[in-house]
């Protein structure tokens, strides 16, 4: 039997059959469509999504890049298990999808990607927005979203439409190949019309896989563990997709082994656990910063080890082993790691097992973890009990971690609040704390938001976003209160870039370019602007309050959280301050060789000598070795 449907109605037909299932639990793979509407989709995906009877609940945003960070912040906050398809017009619509799509291939989130394509018959050509390139008309723009793509297609005819379906879903509900999915859909074929199989429209299920690890790698991983003396737990964002973060306390508990947290991986282990040391890195915590370099074992679990969680490779042990839990070998060979490829939750389980009779670590161990732990936790206190005025970031975040209790989520990407959030957030679990840190995209902050609410809606979402994130995506905003989403938004407006206006200052850069001011002199020094976000805020059509002290603050989250609308609050602060406490910890961004002060560029370089390649071979099993 077959059904006759344009592709873009079979598109839409076959994405709302689709089911993800993990744990035996099965769930929608599209909790629904983002699209806005040009002459590239209009009369494809368009008139497909107006007439559908299906279930995919179509979404208007206001920028296509916007709609990927909702996309993905939606597939964060479901653990991977389910995410939004994304449709767009050709063209500028398309290519604004671009930095949205690198950010979920980069933090490992499935996102569709729909955008229209130039005619496939080449019949009106070149039309509005094609790009003609000189070499080859079979070149769109769209071809820019490849290096982006985990999985790129362009369905030229009806025909490649069900095997490029189906290789898409492949890629996206496969934890270890996920990331952004294109299928780029010409305008005229999206509108053309074929008699499809009707197997192609039933609903099909996705097992989400949990891959065990090798025999072999769980026995040399026990052997390594076992002979460890301070080994030293690093959770990233894959605990969390994994679900794994049950198994981790048990197997951290059984052994004594300290947990710290990636900005992906915060939550992991709640603050207050025994064994939760917090974030580790270029915007750690002392604790987990001094155990890093004492570790004589790293166990990896799901990270990628970026820069910052590593502090550019100088925060552990030169002849520091690496044990790595990952459920793709690209991640787990990451450091010289000894290899052990599997889903967290089973790698772990199998670990536990593999060592149960190990003894663990010293109590002596556990209990300077401890120490060190409570040290930083007092620091974190004074920072968050910090009043003035303009107020301490440090204040704000900790008035909103108040406020987020134990059902709330903290959203952020970019500015110098990621590294303070990661410091100092007590996060009450998974879930708690989402932290767009792997493309720290400024203008992922409201955007995600709208799509962890649509997530899980259960959750207050509290939005931190400073002035200059702001103004790269407020319009989404429009979308919230369209639509119905309630955000608490809070502004933070320090007319300008906090943190690489630090950061400029550090390398010599003299702060150009990192305040909003009148171009005065020509350094943009010549005082503040006659701007106000948040009556930008109002105008867009959302509830303002202004707090001008950390007790108005306090009182506005109270506001904000019982409300029903979404609320932005608007904060100032100094551009200037720095509040949180140090990490300690360095991140390697480089200073001119010539025409900064020398004694700028020999800190540099004297830096530069901690940073270790962590090339040694891991162990081999013990024992004379057979080598044929
Ligand atoms: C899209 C994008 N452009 C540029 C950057 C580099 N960048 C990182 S933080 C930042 C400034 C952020 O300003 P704001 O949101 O006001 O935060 P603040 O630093 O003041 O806390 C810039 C330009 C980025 N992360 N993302
Ligand atoms: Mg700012």
């Amino acid at each position: 039997m077959t059904t006759r449907l344009t592709v873009a109605q079979a598109v839409v037909r076959f994405l709302a059959h689709q089911w993800s299932e993990r744990d035996s639990v099965q769930r929608r793979f599209f909790g629904g469509c983002t699209g806005i509407f040009g002459h590239g989709n209009v009369a494809g995906l368009g008139q497909a999504l107006a007439t559908s009877t299906e279930n995919l609940p179509y979404h208007l945003s206001r920028n296509e890049q916007a709609m990927v960070h909702t996309a993905a912040a939606y597939a964060r906050a479901s653990n991977r298990l389910s995410t939004l398809a994304c449709t767009t017009s050709i063209g500028p619509g398309a290519t604004n999808m671009i930095t949205g799509a690198a950010g979920a291939t980069i933090n490992r989130l499935p996102v569709l990607l729909l955008p229209g394509d130039i005619f496939s018959t080449r019949a009106a050509g070149p039309v509005l927005q094609e790009l003609e390139d000189q070499r080859s008309y079979d070149i769109s723009v769209n071809d820019c979203f490849k290096p982006v793509s985990r999985y790129w297609d362009r369905i030229n005819r009806p025909e490649q439409l069900p095997s490029a379906l189906l290789a898409a879903m492949r890629v996206l509900t496969d934890p270890a190949e996920t990331g952004a999915v294109t299928l780029a859909l010409p305008q005229d074929v999206q509108a053309e019309a074929h008699d499809w199989p009707d197997e192609l429209f039933a609903d099909r299920v996705w097992h989400i896989p949990r891959p065990r690890p090798e025999r072999a790698a769980v026995f040399r991983a026990a052997q390594l563990v076992t002979s460890a003396s301070r080994p030293l737990i690093v959770a990233g964002g894959g605990t969390i997709y994994s679900d794994a973060t049950e198994q981790l306390r048990l197997f951290a508990e059984t052994h004594g082994i300290p947990v710290a947290e990636t900005q992906a991986g915060k939550g992991a282990l709640p603050y207050g656990h025994p064994l939760a040391v917090g974030a580790i890195g270029a915007t750690g915590t002392t604790a987990a910063n001094t155990l890093a370099r004492e570790a004589d074992l790293i166990i990896g679990v799901g990270t990628r080890y970026s820069d910052f969680t590593t502090a550019s490779r100088t925060i552990f042990a030169p002849d520091a082993r690496f044990l790595n839990i990952n459920i793709t070998g690209f991640d787990a060979a990451k450091l010289s790691g000894l290899q052990l490829v599997a889903d967290a939750r089973e790698g772990l389980a199998e670990l536990t097992e593999a060592f149960a009779g190990w003894r663990g670590t010293p109590d002596d161990y556990r209990e300077r973890a401890a120490e060190l732990t409570r040290a930083w936790d007092a620091a974190v206190e004074a920072a968050y009990s910090l009043e003035g005025s303009p107020l301490p970031q440090s204040a704000v975040i900790g008035a909103v971690n108040t406020a987020a209790a134990d059902d709330g989520v903290v959203v952020c990407a970019a500015g110098s609040m990621p590294g303070d959030l990661h410091k100092l957030w007590r996060p009450s679990g998974p879930g708690n704390y989402h932290v767009e840190y792997g493309y720290s995209c400024m203008g992922y902050e409201i955007a995600g938001g709208l799509g962890i609410k649509m997530a899980a809606p259960e959750r207050e979402v509290f939005v931190l976003v400073g002035d200059g994130s702001y103004l790269m995506m407020a319009q989404e905003l429009i979308t919230a209160i369209s639509e119905g989403i309630k955000l608490v938004v809070v502004l933070v407006d320090n007319s300008g870039f906090a943190s690489i206006g630090h950061l400029s200052e550090s390398v010599g850069a003299l702060r150009l370019g990192t305040s909003y001011a009148y171009r005065g002199a020509g350094r943009f020094d010549g005082g503040p602007l006659p701007v106000d976000l948040a009556a930008n805020a109002a105008s867009l059509g959302a509830s303002v309050l202004r707090a001008e002290s950390v007790a108005d603050l306090r009182k506005a989250l109270d506001t904000a959280r019982s409300a029903t609308e979404t609320t932005v609050i608007y904060v100032r602060t100094d551009r200037m301050a720095t509040d949180a406490p140090s990490s300690e910890a360095w991140w390697d961004v480089p200073v001119a060789q010539v025409g900064t002060p020398n004694a700028m560029r020999e800190a540099y370089e004297a830096n530069k000598r901690f940073q270790h390649p962590h090339l040694a071979p891991p162990p081999d099993e013990p024992g004379a070795p057979v080598r044929g």
